[in-house]
């Protein structure tokens, strides 16, 4: 009798959940490397409700999450053909391809998570959303990626010294190859999906990341030392393909642009959760953290990546506007 209830439950909620779906005359899907229940999965499905209710339940988005389409790079691609409709990543992958986007993914450029959001939300952030256009997508909104640090595999990294000889895998930019040689060790740039089993058999010694990443990869299962230096606060990105964004209406655009924009609060107040939760969850799992560590160092040796990739007065203008905000 029970069974035949449950069952029953089940197939009414299979047929709401069915004809839902089907009442969206257009499904946007989005791409995401991480999980179900990771804040930028959510913040985009929030965002797919509110795009639900503002367009009368013509417009819906599905997330695409665990790198079902593909790694970030792929996607990227795929979203600038109009094969993806939306993507959410991070700004690292698109440095080689725009270059506006290269000035906040700078080591140290910002001096606090507080300080980049007032630059994202502000007219530098603005500027680099319009750089998108000229690229066959959309740039809709800035998303919360951390700060992100060194694991690896070998022994605690303490001084900068301790990096040197270690190879570590870096998002497929330039600029993190740069970073990581001037840091005195070797660079990888190798897809998100790789990483874990390229620690696992030693091709690679670690990598670098947020809280968040590091637990919900599974990195620090095979990366025990954890050493927050901070060098990167990367911004994400939401884009979508112009391709896509053209065949809305004018009006469905705006209720498209407005969503994204809604979905930052909803964004931001996720991470902030999130950042504990995984830092408890990564702690209780015995991996080694260590928090003291001088930044000075680092900083210093970052003069050579600024100056190989802030030489246009336009960025020059950029990396200034950003340290006059305060
Ligand atoms: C995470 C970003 C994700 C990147 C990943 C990486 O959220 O977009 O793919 O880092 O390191 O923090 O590739």
């Amino acid at each position: 009798m029970n069974y035949v209830k449950t069952l029953g439950a089940a197939l009414l909620a299979s047929v709401a959940f069915v004809s839902a779906a089907a009442a969206c005359e257009v499904t946007l899907r989005s791409s995401d490397t991480h999980p179900e229940g990771y804040p930028t999965v959510v913040a985009v499905q929030k965002m797919g409700e509110m795009l639900e209710e503002r367009t009368g339940g013509k417009l819906c988005i599905e997330v695409f999450h665990s790198a079902q389409l593909g790694q970030e790079k792929d996607t990227i691609e795929q979203t600038q053909f109009g094969v993806i409709d939306m993507n959410r990543v991070s700004l690292g992958p698109f440095n080689n391809i725009i270059e506006e986007t290269q000035v906040p993914s700078l080591p140290f450029i910002f001096r606090s998570t507080d300080h980049m959001h007032r630059v994202m939300d502000g007219p530098v952030g603005q500027q680099i959303l319009d750089a998108f256009s000229d690229h066959d997508l959309v740039g809709l909104a800035f998303y919360d990626g951390g700060s992100r640090s060194f694991y690896n595999s070998q022994r605690p990294i303490r001084s900068i010294e301790d990096l040197a000889g270690m190879k570590f895998r870096v998002m497929q930019s330039d600029i993190f190859v740069d970073m990581v040689s001037a840091l005195g060790a070797n660079a990888t740039p190798m897809p998100y999906g790789e990483v874990y089993s390229s620690i696992q058999t030693g091709v690679i010694d670690g990598a670098e990341n947020n809280w968040p990443s590091y637990d919900s990869s599974g990195h620090f299962e095979v990366a025990q030392y954890y050493t927050l230096n901070q060098h990167l606060i990367v911004p994400e990105v939401l884009v979508m393909s112009k391709t896509s964004f053209d065949k809305l209406s004018a009006e469905e655009q705006d209720i498209v642009r407005q969503a994204a924009r809604d979905s930052v609060p909803v964004m931001r107040d996720l991470w902030q959760e999130r950042e504990k939760v995984s830092e408890q969850r990564v702690r209780d799992a015995g991996v080694e953290i260590i928090t003291d560590i001088d930044k000075t160092p680092f900083i210093e040796a970052m003069v050579p990546v600024y100056q190989k990739y802030v030489t246009s007065p336009k960025l020059q203008q950029m990396v200034a506007d950003i340290q006059a905000t305060e």
